[in-house]
């Protein structure tokens, strides 16, 4: 009698048995995928796309849950294999998120068997726990500051800053005053921000990118005056800057010693980095809409960057990331996993996982989700003392409860769009 093919369970035991493409919104929309062995060992993947959430349902409920029943759930490599090689329409956010929802759920699902933390699978601890930034803004300094000391207040030790411009009206990355009513949003913070924006259509802002090079200088030289010199800052440009802008805004803050500066320019074409990278010693930080390690080869070679932004959620998986970042190391890159409130706490947890264990580890984003998906996911990771650590239950530590998710039924949100203040141009947000 021939062996099966490797993917196809042996055992019953660890056949998936069920697959299931769970959307809800509790504080903003959620794709959850959770596998259940024949044994009843349950995993769970996020897969959310923030304003896409519905094509990557459709993408795993149409044409990936029908292919991984029966499949062995501890054939991880060979299931990524099978759906990335097998769809022929390689690589792209739908895809990859799709992938990286069944690659996490399989390790949460291994490590569960396993009696262990999902860490312990990934060669264990390398540190006392993930340092991690959030985000303090304010459309005036006086704001700012305010919420940078919220911030130290609540225990970070690192901090990304972004801060309104004058005479522009909102700009994204900046919470408004409106997102302060803790008690409506179920906000951890009064500066937590990025609520979803429940619209079938999404919101215009403006934008005057002259105006922002010359305010941002002055606010990080504000924040230094303020904080003093130790405080790691880093600041997002949110992809709306061309190489040259880009390369005089990282001259510009070197004085301010930044941890590192992200996203300078669109994620389309990585060789403009190289003219960025010709001009200033202000490290960089890119990849948060990269899917694959091919997105990462020109900057890895050639040096270009400093830090890996993307998360689990979007680059394939846990088996994917890991990949990634291994290839990172050679050139002395390390990791800066995306982490706002749109990936779930199922791919913040994933992300933990990875980071407490790899070698080079350098920065978790660490937004805080809101009272409601907490109820939801009840994540076991906890943040002290400014390090965010995945906790000791057997696999990823993160639940779903059905019954509290049913009460937030999917509603459409979208993020914004830029326009120039000038003439009312598309631009890069
Ligand atoms: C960040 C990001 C986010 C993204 C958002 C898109 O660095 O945290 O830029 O704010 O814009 O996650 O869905
Ligand atoms: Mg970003």
């Amino acid at each position: 009698m021939s062996t099966p093919a490797p993917g196809v369970a042996r055992d019953a035991a660890t056949r998936i048995a069920s697959a299931e493409v769970l959307v809800a919104s509790p504080g903003r929309n959620f794709v959850t995928l959770r596998l259940r062995t024949e044994d009843g060992v349950e995993g769970l993947g996020d897969a959310t796309v923030n304003g896409r959430e519905l094509a990557v349902a459709s993408y795993l409920g149409d044409h990936v849950t029908p292919l991984l029943i029966g499949r062995d759930a501890h054939a991880i490599e060979d299931t990524w294999q099978y759906l990335y090689r097998g769809a022929y329409w390689r690589r792209g956010p739908v895809t990859m998120a799709a992938i990286a929802a069944v690659d996490t759920a399989l390790w949460d699902i291994k490590a569960k068997l396993a009696g262990l933390p999902l860490y312990q699978l990934l060669g264990g601890r390398s540190r006392r726990g993930c340092l991690a930034y959030g985000h303090a803004s304010g459309a005036d300094l006086e704001e700012l500051f305010d919420s940078i000391r919220d911030h130290l207040d609540q225990g970070f030790r690192a901090i990304r800053v972004q801060s309104g411009i004058p005479g522009l009206g909102s700009v994204y990355g900046v919470a408004s005053s409106a997102n302060a009513a803790v008690g409506e949003t179920g906000a951890t913070s009064r500066y937590d921000h990025e609520p979803a924006r429940r619209a079938i259509r999404p919101v215009e802002e403006e934008w005057d990118t002259r105006a922002y090079l010359r305010h941002a200088p002055k606010v990080f030289e504000a924040v230094r005056a303020e904080f003093g010199p130790e405080l790691p800052l880093l600041h997002d440009a949110h992809h709306r800057l061309t190489p040259i802008q880009a390369a005089r805004l990282g001259k510009d803050l070197e004085p301010y010693d930044l941890f590192w500066l992200e996203d300078v320019t669109p994620a389309e074409n990585t060789a403009m980095l190289r003219r960025v990278r010709e001009h200033t010693t202000t490290p960089l930080a890119i990849g948060e809409v990269f899917n694959t390690i091919w997105d990462y080869r020109e900057l890895f070679e050639e040096q270009l960057i400093d830090y890996v932004r993307s998360p689990v959620t979007h680059a394939g998986g846990i088996t994917a990331l890991r990949r990634i970042l291994d290839y990172a190391a050679v050139y002395q890159i390390k990791s800066g996993v995306h982490g706002p409130t749109d990936i779930s706490p199922v791919g913040l947890a994933a992300a933990l996982h990875l980071g407490i264990a790899i070698p080079n580890f350098g920065i978790q984003e660490y937004m805080k989700h809101s009272r409601a998906t907490d109820e939801v996911f009840r994540p076991a990771y906890r943040f002290t003392d400014g390090l965010l650590t995945p906790g000791e239950e057997p696999g990823l530590g993160v639940g779903y409860d059905d019954e509290t998710a049913r009460a937030h039924p999917y509603a459409p949100a979208y993020l914004p769009v830029n326009r120039l203040q000038l003439d009312g141009s598309l631009h890069d947000w």
